[in-house]
């Protein structure tokens, strides 16, 4: 099949507007193979002159081409994470590896990310290495040496694996966690205390080293004496990107306030506020739905399959909602019988239309017990048209959470244009929740929207946004996105108990 259809399909679906269909029809039409054909294809007006393209579609996919390209190499952390705890336990596994860490930007769970930074504790570390590079993952070697090795894997991704001494350890694996420009603030703090610091400790002169140099070690065993030594509370990998964070674990470890946040926890939510079903976009029935909730260790969930101007979807009107709210009431029963714990809420992904109206009347949308409001077209209009469109809706006394407000996806399409702070204060007004959508390619709202809540009071929501079984998995990288922009266990709704989380919504 591969030879006589010799098309790279993933490539070209990877991009945006470009779909099967539209691939088949470029093969057929114009032999496009690849990514470059369809730019050359599309540059020399080829695209425009087919029937069902035009111009604008035209148009539309050389600047999805062009996004592409200008978004780089760097891998979705979401989409990436499971292979790298699968090569993370392949390397547990060796007999002489005593500790072992994936540090830098995975560590700190930034959205993407530029390589994996492995950190292990060895006395054999020739041995360590000699079984690394022969890791069936592994595609390339760049360099090998008796303590430092870099690969490139088949999936494309580069590994850099160290092994330092059991002393270092904390000062290693703080200095391989990074940021880069969190670990330069580090050592000038050394530095002022005529302190040297590097990724073998913290010295009391300068040239010191754990191996021979002059000075004292006085931290570096643990990353908690590390900051301790600096005169620093411990700060959180989420939080170590220079915004602050220093200052606030001084402020912090003298007592003074506002100190550093305690970040809501891994385990904290009780609930998912957004999760769509067979009966529109999603894979599986609601029941499945809410065992797969079960499994994942959550209380309650709202269903929020999509509305009737979402024809693609199967969207729900106002009729199809009173349905489904029968059928919820139904499960809701027999789950209660059975001595399940998950409650399954009702709920709509309400459809914002241009001027910021919903497709749904306030009389139905007020029989449901969350109603979520999300943009999913017109994403080129203006700054002041699209922050009018959105506090519109927030407006709507039914509204209680606006869903992946910028509407972006990461490596693929660009935010709507945003005024965030006239968004963040009708929020506040309005009492309108904002969601972080925890799907790896979302992650919207992003860390640093979410530090702007956070300062003006305003709720968040993290939520799946699953449309299978498996998604509620991703809830992690929404916990994280929270974490990342400083937020507690109260600046999110769905850590609250069902009972309470339906009083505090709007
Ligand atoms: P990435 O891989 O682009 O997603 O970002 P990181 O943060 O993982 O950076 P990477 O892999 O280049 O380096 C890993 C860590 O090593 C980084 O977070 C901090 C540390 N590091 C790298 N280069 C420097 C440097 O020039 N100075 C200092 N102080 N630390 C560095
Ligand atoms: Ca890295
Ligand atoms: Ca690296
Ligand atoms: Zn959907």
């Amino acid at each position: 099949m591969k030879k006589s259809v010799p098309v790279n399909i993933l490539e070209l679906i990877s991009i945006e507007g470009v779909g099967p269909r539209t691939v088949k029809t470029l093969w057929e039409k114009l032999k496009v193979k690849s990514m470059d054909d369809l730019e050359r294809a599309a540059k020399a007006g080829k695209i425009a002159r087919l029937q069902h393209f035009g111009r604008r579609s035209e148009e539309k996919i050389l600047k999805s081409i062009e996004f592409r390209k200008r978004s780089g190499k760097r891998s979705l952390l979401g989409f990436v994470l499971p292979e790298v705890k699968r090569f993370e336990a392949a390397i547990k596994r060796f007999p002489e590896v005593e500790r072992l860490v994936v540090a830098g930007s995975i560590r700190r769970w930034k959205e993407t990310i530029g390589d994996i930074d492995i950190l292990a504790v060895s006395k054999k570390p020739e041995k360590v290495m000699e079984r690394f590079i022969k890791l069936p993952a592994v595609a390339h070697v760049y360099g090998t040496g008796p303590t430092k090795t870099n690969v490139r894997l088949k999936s494309g991704i580069d590994a850099d694996i160290r092994v330092v001494p059991e002393e270092s350890w904390g000062a290693a694996l703080n200095y391989f966690t990074g940021s880069k420009q969190h670990n330069i603030a580090l050592r000038e703090l050394a530095i002022k205390k005529g302190w040297k610091l590097n990724e073998y400790g913290l010295f009391s002169a300068k040239g010191g080293s754990a191996s021979g140099g002059k000075g004292k070690m006085l931290a570096g065993k643990t990353e908690q004496d590390l900051y301790k030594a600096l005169g620093l509370s411990y700060i959180e990998p989420e939080m170590r990107e220079m915004t602050g964070e220093i200052e606030a674990a001084f402020r912090e470890a003298k007592g003074v306030r506002p100190g550093l946040p305690k970040l809501v926890g891994y385990d904290d939510l009780k609930g998912d506020l957004q999760v769509q079903t067979s009966w529109t976009d999603g894979a599986a029935s609601i029941e499945r739905m809410a065992d797969a909730a079960e499994e994942a260790g959550l209380e309650y969930i709202a269903i929020t399959d999509h509305t009737k101007s979402l024809a693609m979807t199967g969207g729900l009107d106002e009729k199809g909602l009173a349905k489904q709210a029968k059928e919820i009431d139904a499960i809701n029963e027999k789950r209660k019988r059975r001595g399940k714990k998950v409650v399954i809420l009702k709920g709509a992904e309400v459809n914002i239309g241009k001027d910021g109206s919903l497709d749904i009347a306030n009389d139905a949308l007020a029989k449901l017990d969350v109603v979520g409001a999300a943009v999913h077209s017109h994403f080129g209009l203006s700054r002041a048209e699209q922050t009018r469109r959105i506090i519109r809706a927030m407006e709507n006394p039914h509204v209680d959470i606006i869903f992946h407000l910028t509407g972006r996806l990461i490596n693929t399409r660009d935010p709507i244009d945003l005024d965030i702070d006239e968004i963040v204060r009708a929020a506040k007004r309005t009492g309108t929740v904002l969601e972080i959508d925890a799907f790896p390619d979302r992650l919207d709202i992003k860390d640093e929207h979410v530090r702007k809540c956070v300062e003006a009071g305003v709720l968040m929501s993290i939520d799946s946004d699953a449309h299978a079984p498996e998604q509620f998995s991703v809830l992690k990288f929404g916990i994280a996105t929270a974490r990342r922009g400083w937020a507690s266990e109260a600046d999110i709704i769905n850590t609250l108990p069902l009972k309470r989380m339906l009083e505090t919504l709007k």
